[in-house]
């Protein structure tokens, strides 16, 4: 053993000293295992809670909570913790969950003081700290112990812990980002991560071990092992022993090239302590990354409440889990060292079964209270029309119905207002307004209470490129480089990262000097591994910096997607503002050669990735003002440049660094009279084109870039352009009734331009397939010049056919 007892008020000894450094009273051990005993019990009576239908779902941390003691012991304010759903007694003992919160997660409750991890949108046992005050501004991250907010796909709190471990690095080695004291003090803080045995069968643990061992990082991951995931054992997840497999990121002595590997069992307390206080010491003094791996842990009460683990554990183990139970072991040391009696410890294990059942108990009150308080609101109102309406009678059974609930949600009010407006169809008591009233701010509560904060609404003031004669011709690419000069200038916690983009400068050329003139770490090549590469950038921005995270080619964002989807796009919203990562996704897209270099699943990234802005500009003078935009709205945001742009020449505006373009604004680059032709990106070029062409032939087009997809014409500009053609074609080289559909529905239905329309609303978009290969693949599987013509000439076709006769 590593640590000293000490001994307080005069009882004995229980161990000797074998070092000088490591201390820790009675006291401390006995506090310790009241910890373990409250979060035991709140996992029993939560459970219980659930079985009895007062919460919907029921995930605990029983069986993990002495390990997740001693992690906590080394937790230091302005740390963070990157894990799943179970590390209750974690949260517990940095002081970041109390119980209160725990049964307030449980049950759902809204109310952001009584549940602010997440304010009721998550189940339970997914744990956030909150980053930022009400007003969006960022609290003092040194100050707080802090937890990126979590997400139920197992493995996904990994990622995001390539950020952030490496933000410290980044705090420690780069001088100008000492003024951003919120965040850091001098990278002394530590990663936390945690995550179940079987999640690292996942494909993106290897990757995020990967990318920490290269980066190197003060990254102190535990590993659960209770052997089992659900029902599957160990041995149908890993090839062998995590250990092990893990072995092979060992750090070879006196190398920065991987990890401290520690494994301990999860009962061992003494073990615990020691291993977590080395692996927490070495990683905020020298930035040494650690895995430990906690083995030989339970679930006494299987893994949730969806089943019983008696369905698929052998007898043998279940006996085995009972005996290796971490708070028996716990307690059966505890007595054995003559810390305490058996009796003492009994009266802590009695004390903390009546206070966590008290405040089960008034969290659920806190629950229901409001709720119960809107029923009587609603019921008073009816009660009013009652006395003036007919079909009064019907109110009583709602009100009857209302009143029998032995638990309420507020659904069963709504359900009722529904009710009772139908029965009052026919009625014009004038007490029906204040039904319909009560009904108005309720749906703005409602709107608040479960789906504000998706993203955020603040508008951006164009600020339009100006030239003048002297303003020279470039190519794109060198557009691009210039912006990111002036950007990499003007912030100093702008950094970029991705495959190729260090050393090269990417492989277009868009960072090209960068690296030279701001440093590696500034700039800097990535592996090969998207879903870390969105990870590191999640991370980095969650501490504060500003992150432009490169994917090689749209075609890759895949590789992402999910770490973008489930976590990324979702954090502002699952913590209702309580964190957000101003991540800037770049990326290349839409035409440009074979299946996976022409992509454009623009439907597909648009509908996964709500949350975020996604942004598709048709040249790089464009990409510039939006990179300039979303620096300015700290929001997370995707841009696809084109891939056929970067040699194209565009003018050098004079203004580069100012330039702005606004969001959810489309422009109008072409004014007809005939038809509205609506596209974006690399297809801009090609409508205009088109729109030559078809002038003619007496065909006025009307060519507009959306340049945002997400948002999408805030100003209906499009409508009003339909309003004058009364026709519209949308165009994409994205699959049919991909983000052409998206667009028609944003236009016809939500913008109602319906009204306007004289013929059917078209899309024209890409093959269902890939991209074919080659000239004459791309010409048959992409809209191409002649296909847009056409389109609009049928169209002309179908309303003036003697003006314009069939072709064909
Ligand atoms: C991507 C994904 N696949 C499947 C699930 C369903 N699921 C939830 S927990 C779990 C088992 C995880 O086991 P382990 O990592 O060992 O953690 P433990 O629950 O044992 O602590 C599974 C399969 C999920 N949440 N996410
Ligand atoms: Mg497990």
């Amino acid at each position: 053993m590593q640590l000293q007892i000490i001994s307080i008020k005069g009882r004995k000894l229980a161990e000797k000293a074998q070092t000088k450094d490591s201390k820790i009273n009675i006291e401390e051990i006995l506090e310790d295992y009241r910890l373990l005993v409250r979060s035991r019990q709140a996992s029993l009576i939560g459970r219980r809670e659930v079985l009895s239908g007062n919460g919907k779902f029921g995930i605990f941390g029983d069986g993990k909570e002495l390990a997740q003691i001693a992690m906590a012991k080394v937790f230091m304010k302005g740390d963070f913790r990157s894990g799943y759903y179970r590390d209750q007694t974690f949260m517990m003992a940095i002081g970041e969950h109390t119980l209160s919160q725990f049964f307030a997660q449980l049950y759902s409750n809204t109310d952001v003081e009584k549940e602010p991890a997440t304010a009721g949108r998550a189940m339970n046992a997914h744990f956030a700290t909150r980053s930022l005050n009400s007003d969006g501004s960022w609290k003092d991250l040194t100050k707080i112990g802090n937890s990126a907010s979590d997400i139920s796909p197992t493995a996904a709190q990994m990622p995001r812990l390539v950020g952030l471990t490496y933000a410290s690095r980044l705090y420690r080695e780069l001088d100008d980002l000492a003024k951003f004291s919120k965040f850091s003090k001098n990278g002394n803080e530590v990663a936390f991560g945690t995550i179940g045995n079987a999640s690292c069968a996942e494909g993106i643990f290897w990757e995020s071990i990967n990318a920490i061992g290269v980066l190197q990082g003060p990254l102190v991951l535990s590993i659960w092992d209770d052997e089992y995931g659900i029902s599957v054992p160990n041995e149908f997840q890993l090839t062998k022993d995590l250990s092990q497999l893990l072995s092979g990121f060992q750090r070879d002595k006196g190398k920065n090239n991987g990890f401290d590997i520690y494994s301990v069992k999860g009962w061992d307390y003494l073990s615990l302590l020691a291993a977590y206080k080395k692996a927490a010491s070495n990683a905020r003094q020298s930035h040494i990354p650690a895995i430990i791996h906690v083995t030989e842990l339970t679930q006494p009460q299987g893994h949730s409440t969806s089943g019983s683990h008696e369905r698929y554990k052998p007898a043998e183990r279940l006996d085995w889990e009972e005996e290796y139970d971490c708070q028996i072991k716990f307690r059966d040391w505890i007595i054995s060292q003559k810390i305490a009696k058996g009796s003492e410890l009994d009266a802590i294990e009695n004390e903390e079964k009546i206070s966590v059942e008290a405040i089960r108990a008034s969290s659920w009150e806190e629950f229901q209270e409001p709720i119960r308080a809107e029923a009587r609101e609603f019921m008073d109102i009816i009660e009013e029309i009652a006395m003036g309406a007919n079909g009064a009678e019907n109110f009583s059974s709602i009100k009857d119905q209302l009143l029998s609930k032995k638990i309420l949600h507020r659904q069963d009010i709504m359900q009722a207002y529904r009710r009772a407006i139908l029965a009052l169809r026919y009625s014009q008591v004038p007490a029906k307004e204040n039904l319909l009233a009560w009904k108005r701010s309720q749906d703005e509560i409602n709107l608040d209470r479960f789906s504000s904060h998706l993203i955020g609404g603040k508008e951006i003031t164009a600020v339009l490129p100006e030239f003048d004669d002297d303003s020279p011709l470039i190519n794109g690419f060198e557009i691009l480089f210039r912006g990111f000069d002036l950007i990499l200038a003007r912030d100093n916690r702008v950094v970029a990262f991705g495959e190729d983009l260090g050393y090269l400068g990417d492989v277009n050329q868009g960072f090209a000097g960068l690296q030279d003139k701001y440093g590696d770490f500034r700039v800097s090549d990535t592996g090969i591994r998207e879903a870390t590469i969105i990870g590191q950038a999640i991370g980095l921005a969650l501490r504060g910096l500003r992150p432009i995270a490169e994917i090689q080619y749209l075609d890759y964002l895949l590789y992402a997607i999910q770490t973008l989807s489930d976590d990324l796009a979702t954090l502002s919203w699952r913590t209702k503002g309580g964190q957000k990562a101003p991540v800037i996704v770049r990326t290349r897209g839409h035409r440009l050669e074979g299946i996976w270099h022409s992509g454009s699943p623009m439907g597909a990234v648009i509908h996964l990735l709500r949350g975020m802005h996604i942004l598709v500009p048709r040249n790089m003078v464009q990409a510039i003002g939006f990179y300039n935009s979303l620096l300015d709205l700290d929001e997370p945001g995707l841009i696809v440049e084109v891939l056929s742009g970067y040699r194209l020449k565009e003018q050098l505006p004079k203004n580069l660094a100012e330039i702005r373009v606004p969001l959810g604004v489309p422009e109008i680059l072409r004014s007809g009279s005939d038809v509205t032709l609506v596209t974006y990106g690399a297809l801009v070029k090609i409508a205009l084109e088109a729109a030559d062409t078809l002038s003619e032939l007496d065909i006025e087009v009307e060519v507009i870039d959306v340049q945002t997809l997400l948002p999408f014409d805030t100003h209906a500009i499009i409508k009003d352009s339909i309003q004058n053609t009364n026709r519209v074609l949308f165009l994409d080289e994205d699959v049919p009734g991909g983000a052409t559909a998206y667009m028609l529905q944003e236009v016809i239905e939500k913008q109602e331009a319906f009204r306007w329309l004289d013929a059917v609303p078209q899309t024209l978009s890409a093959k269902a397939h890939r991209p074919a290969y080659g000239s004459d693949g791309n010409y048959w599987s992409k809209p191409n010049l002649e296909d847009i013509m056409y389109k609009i000439y049928e169209m002309m076709h179908e309303a003036k056919p003697d003006a314009y006769p069939q072709i064909f």
